[in-house]
């Protein structure tokens, strides 16, 4: 770790190499439907580590893509009820699952056939008998560059927070465990205080450094089960689980505080910047009700005089 790095981009660095260090094990669906066939092809991935789920009724396919959230999806190719491309067809028609990976595996030898498949949504063609070898790091590889990819994807570039799409995506799926699991939940937005004169007096970079510095001053302080985005320009969303609202309300305004104290270095003289913040807890109402109430809070906060929070 050389050079020029700044604390953020180091923070970031850190966090990637701890997570590879550590990561999950591939997930792989097993679509065929010979029964014999899907547990060999298990078994070899299995041995490498890789987590299966075969499936042999590819009428059940989506709904087990939402429940196994395989990392990547082995295909085969001729099956009683529908071809392995009409089913990749069918799978890429949900944008959840445009991107993730579809080898087909099967003994068709006729090179037609095996690109007509690759053109129906596949990425790979495997023949049978594969080399055990072979299968696996076509797995691996494939995996790992999706889990790159969408890692990349849901990511907020200037501040490496998660965007606005995938903190909504996050907000849904955390509001259903919350539910599920009878814990509070809350959710805060962030939005610095006089911005535009930020930009106007020190410019648009000094703008930028600002967003990125409350955005560590954010990973650093919050709790590692909370999560970050970036909601727009100046504006942040964060979901606490199991925090009520009060609770919540005390973390970030003793957050508030600490940022308010920070001189950032600009030309002529530092600056400090404040921010505002509204919180609002899930009870009944859906996630997309929750966030407009905690707008409606930082909306408050802004028109009782900036810097602070509220519930
Ligand atoms: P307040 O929120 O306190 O009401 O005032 P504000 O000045 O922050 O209000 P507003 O939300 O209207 O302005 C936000 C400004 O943030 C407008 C835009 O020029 C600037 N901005 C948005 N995105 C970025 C960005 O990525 N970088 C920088 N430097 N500025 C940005
Ligand atoms: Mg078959
Ligand atoms: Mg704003
Ligand atoms: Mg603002």
């Amino acid at each position: 770790l050389s050079g020029n790095l700044d604390a953020s981009c180091l923070l970031e660095k850190i966090e990637t190499l701890t997570h590879s260090a550590h990561q999950e094990p591939y997930r792989a669906l097993v679509i065929d439907d010979s029964r014999a066939q899907a547990t060999h092809t298990e078994r070899i991935l299995n041995s490498a580590g890789i987590i299966t789920r075969a499936l042999n009724e590819p009428i059940d396919a989506l709904e087990v893509l939402a429940e196994f959230q395989p990392d990547l999806i082995i295909l085969d190719l001729y099956m009683p009820d529908c071809t392995g491309p009409e089913l990749a067809r069918l799978i890429r028609q949900d944008e959840r699952y445009v991107s993730v990976p579809i080898i087909y595996l099967s003994a068709e030898s006729d090179l037609d056939k095996q690109l007509d498949a690759m053109n129906e949504g596949g990425d790979d063609f495997l023949t049978k008998p594969t080399q055990p070898h072979h299968l696996i790091a076509t797995v691996r590889n494939r995996a790992q560059r999706a889990r790159n990819l969408k890692a990349h994807m849901v990511r907020d570039s200037l501040t490496g927070l998660y965007n606005h799409t995938h903190i909504l995506q996050l907000l849904e799926d955390a509001g259903v465990r919350a539910r599920r699991d009878g814990r509070p939940l809350s959710f805060a937005m962030i939005d610095i205080d006089h911005f535009k004169q930020v930009n106007d007096q020190h410019g648009h970079p000094m703008g930028d450094r600002v967003i990125k510095s409350l955005s560590l001053f954010l990973k650093q302080r919050l709790r590692k089960t909370d999560l970050i985005g970036r909601y727009g320009g100046e504006e942040f969303a964060v979901i606490l689980p199991d925090t009520t609202a009060t609770a919540a309300a005390k973390v970030l305004d003793s957050i508030r505080q600490r940022f308010a104290e920070l001189r950032h270095p600009a030309q002529p003289d530092d600056l400090s910047c404040t921010f505002s913040c509204g919180i609002a807890e899930l009870s009944d109402q859906d996630t997309a009700t929750l966030g407009q109430e905690a707008d409606e809070a930082l909306y408050q906060a802004k028109r009782g005089g900036r810097n602070q929070v509220r519930l």
